[in-house]
């Protein structure tokens, strides 16, 4: 056996035959011998001639068994295969219109390597639908869906494009601690977890490290990672565990990293539309590369056009998602709202010098979901304190951060970006779990 390839052939064999994916064969491999591993699709018995679909993360091929030319085990074996077993065949490679691709298998040999149980937990073949939960619930077999499976490749192609892009523009991958002994953001929406004989939490967002390591010198670093928020409510567009692209960077003001942002969400479509072609064929879709510069309105504004359409919004309040849904259908595409009221934004976010009760933060909006939020920070160690306090909280419990603003920390500002929402947004899917591996939400907790 080789030192990669399982199988059952000898040494000198493996080497003769070479290993191919679905997708890649074409008319060069005509009546040439090929070796496939993939998971039976379906089976359709005719008697003295059987289909096998052979499925792999590529796509189908045909495999023809006419019981007159293949050989006995191989044909009694095809016959009675359970769908989703795991084989190996091998055999030469035919041109047949008729078959998905327009090639068939004339199998040598047709091996399982594993047998599945019968009857499945879940119809990856989709004759019968099943609900999001049972899909969830054997998230394996649901992932052996080639529309399932285009997702989360695209979900890869689209993080390889935000760290491309933001390596190129000068950002420094880090990783802070998960495992953190104060609030982030304010105290609610905190997961407690036991540490030893200490208090602590998971941790909701990167934010004070961030910050810190603006301290540092770096001067602009990114962190993909996860946050947690204890949220109870249960929606199509929340978890409990999500994955955040978070940036901070020296000496820009929140104009400057919305640049940065708008560029990014461009560059990562140009990117799926390049890389990904074939996915996007998977889910019958095709993206528009969103146009920049994004448009860009007041919190002001946003609550004029709310009103306007008949909802009214207290100013210093949350824009409602009732709100929100009657802003996106004047702006169904991306757009900023900025210059929030500066309670309504956490501690950290940097006031107007000339207009207190605003401050220079925003949203990024696609629609009536927001896909990121982000904002100058106050660097003057003395702000922040009185901030802190103005908000309820003790900067006693700061003390790590706060000590960063007292020895040359520059001016900086930055965004937390969600990395599940940009893709929700991105493929139009219904609910963000569709783009999560194994989500975790108020009910979920298994697989
Ligand atoms: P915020 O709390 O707005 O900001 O989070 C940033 C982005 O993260 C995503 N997100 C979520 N996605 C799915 N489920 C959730 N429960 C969830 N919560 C947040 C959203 C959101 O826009 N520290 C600031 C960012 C910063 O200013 O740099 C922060 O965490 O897409």
């Amino acid at each position: 056996m080789s030192g990669t390839e399982m199988g059952v052939e000898t040494e000198a064999e493996v080497e003769k035959v070479e290993r191919k994916h679905t997708a890649e064969i074409g008319e060069e491999d005509v009546g040439k011998k090929v070796k496939l591993y993939g998971w039976v699709h379906e089976v359709r018995d005719h008697g003295g001639l059987v289909f096998v679909i052979l499925r792999d993360r590529e796509g189908f091929i045909q495999v023809t068994l006419p019981k007159k030319k293949v050989d006995p085990e191989s044909f009694k074996t095809a016959k009675k295969v359970h769908r989703e077993s795991v084989v190996e065949v091998v055999g030469v490679v035919k041109a047949e219109p008729k078959a998905p691709g327009g090639y068939e298998i004339i199998p040598e040999k047709f091996v399982v390597l594993n047998e599945a149980d019968a009857p499945l937990p879940l119809d990856v073949a989709e004759k019968v639908p099943a609900e999001l939960d049972t899909r969830l619930d054997h998230r394996y077999l649901d992932l052996r869906k080639p529309k399932v499976q285009a997702i989360f490749r695209i979900r890869h192609c689209m993080l390889q494009s935000v760290r491309a892009f933001l390596c190129e523009e000068g950002f420094i991958e880090v990783n802070t601690p998960k495992i953190v002994s104060t609030a982030t953001e304010g105290g609610t929406e905190l997961f407690p977890i036991s540490y030893f004989e200490k208090e602590a939490f998971l941790n909701q967002s990167p934010q004070l490290y961030k910050q810190v390591l603006m301290a540092s010198g770096l001067e602009r670093v990114f962190e993909i990672g996860p946050i947690f928020r204890a949220e109870e409510h249960n929606t199509v567009r929340h978890l409990n565990e999500a994955v955040s692209i978070d940036i901070e960077a020296s000496f820009l003001d929140h104009k400057g990293v919305m640049d940065v942002l708008e560029r990014l969400v461009k560059r990562v479509y140009e990117d799926v539309n390049e890389k990904c072609e074939r996915y996007l064929e998977w889910l019958n879709l095709k993206l528009e590369v969103p146009e920049t510069p994004f448009e860009r309105i007041s919190y002001d504004e946003a609550l004029e056009i709310a009103n306007r359409k008949g909802e009214s919004i207290p100013w210093g309040e949350d824009i409602s998602t009732p709100a929100l849904k009657l802003i996106a259908e004047e702006m169904p595409e991306h757009y900023f709202i900025m210059d929030w009221p500066t309670k309504s934004k956490p501690f950290y976010a940097m006031p107007y010098e000339d207009r207190p009760e605003i401050c220079k933060s925003f949203d990024l909006m696609k629609g009536a979901l927001e896909l990121a939020s982000g904002a100058q920070r106050i660097h003057l160690h003395d702000l922040l304190v009185k901030r802190i306090e103005e908000c309820g909280m003790n900067p006693e419990s700061f003390g790590f951060y706060l000590e960063a603003f007292r020895y040359g920390m520059p001016p900086h500002a930055g965004w937390g970006l969600g990395a599940d929402r940009l893709l929700m947004s991105m493929l139009g899917l219904k609910n963000i779990r569709e783009g999560v591996l194994f989500p975790r939400d108020r009910n979920r907790l298994v697989p």
